[in-house]
């Protein structure tokens, strides 16, 4: 079986002091590190983060999206709403999490809810997960001044040290058929992975936490952490957020909750770049990657040598994540040619 580079983010390293003083950190970026490798999250104040975005037009624009009761999502609305876009594309948002991940993140998904979700705890690692380890984040942002009546975010600091447990770490059967939310098996594994970590929250000792917070403040959540939507006291209140989850560079991205990582079959992902609207080129910390399709819509994944990757980066991202490294090879020829063309 193929072995993955064992690398961390960074700030998870015991040495991150010395690190720090290299990377020339700032007093204030180093509290904001040591806060992170603790806690598992921040929370960071910037009252002008949302001056020049309409974040308020966000709700009529989308209002479809959304029952008469405040329950629904919008997801994926960045591509057609210009202030949904610059929240997950915010320079502010994005140089911290340069700071905390010493490389560059990229927005690949977005959820705006206009109520609070009362989604049970989880952790984001078992929607989304990276090779190496530890390169994802989630960032929520209040859309309004939250209060814990609305049905707050609650969290558990320093959860993200638990190991980072699958279905076949929790015993909930894997999820067989299409790999999606239309397939109920999906629903029913998990459901059992919920009262799994509800088990596991309540056992472990950790804390939970609510986030009564003003307009414009953002959470930042580590992918390992527990999270999830507290209940809706006032049903009357609505609770406008934004959710935007982030992958940094030099990492392939995957989804646990359909994969089956002991018989090194993944659903890998093939992701948008929210800030460009490009395919990313997934990579073990940059050594290129190609994907044979291994049965039931999985896929290995399997470093190669230097040259494909040197060219991809010529040509630009691929369209289709490469089976082999012919088929990597041939897109890239294929990129190169159309530039010449042109
Ligand atoms: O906003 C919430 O209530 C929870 C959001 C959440 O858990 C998530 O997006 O992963």
């Amino acid at each position: 079986m193929t072995t993955f580079p064992a690398t961390r983010p960074w700030h998870e390293r015991e040495d991150w002091e010395a690190e720090a003083d290299r990377r020339g950190l700032s007093s204030r970026e180093r509290a904001l590190v040591d806060a992170y490798r603790r806690d598992g999250f921040l929370v960071v104040e910037d009252a002008r983060v949302l001056d020049e975005i309409d974040a308020d037009g966000i709700w009529t624009r989308l209002a479809a999206h959304f029952g008469s009761d405040g329950s629904g999502r919008a997801q994926d609305a960045w591509s057609d709403d210009p202030a949904v876009h610059a929240i997950a594309t915010h320079p502010a948002v994005l140089d911290v999490l340069r700071v905390l991940y010493g490389r560059e993140p990229f927005p690949f998904q977005t959820l705006n809810f206009l109520s609070g979700t009362e989604q049970r705890t989880h952790s984001d690692t078992i929607h989304f997960s990276s090779l190496p380890t530890g390169f994802m984040c989630g960032v929520w942002m209040a859309l309004e001044d939250v209060t814990l009546r609305q049905g707050p975010l609650h969290y558990f600091p320093g959860s993200q040290k638990l190991p980072e447990l699958d279905y076949e770490d929790l015993g909930v059967p894997p999820v067989v058929g299409a790999l999606g939310w239309a397939n109920p098996n999906t629903r029913t594994s998990y459901t059992l992975y919920e009262e799994r970590i509800a088990a596991l929250a309540r056992e472990s000792g950790f804390r939970m936490y609510e986030l009564a917070i003003a307009r414009g403040t953002f959470l930042i959540w580590s992918a390992n952490l527990l999270h999830g939507g507290s209940p809706r006291d006032d049903r009357t209140r609505t609770r406008k957020s934004q959710v935007t989850h982030y992958y940094f560079t030099g990492s392939v991205p995957f989804r646990p909750m359909f994969s089956r990582r002991s018989e090194g079959r993944y659903a890998v992902s093939h992701l948008r770049d929210v800030r460009t609207g490009q395919w990313i080129v997934p990579s073990l910390d940059g050594t290129p990657v190609v994907f044979p399709h291994c049965g039931d819509g999985l896929r290995a994944i399997r470093p190669l040598g230097g040259i494909c990757h040197a060219l991809a980066r010529v040509a630009g991202p691929y369209a289709v994540l490469p089976e082999s490294p012919r088929e990597a090879l041939a897109q890239t020829v294929r990129k190169v040619a159309h530039k010449l063309r042109r």
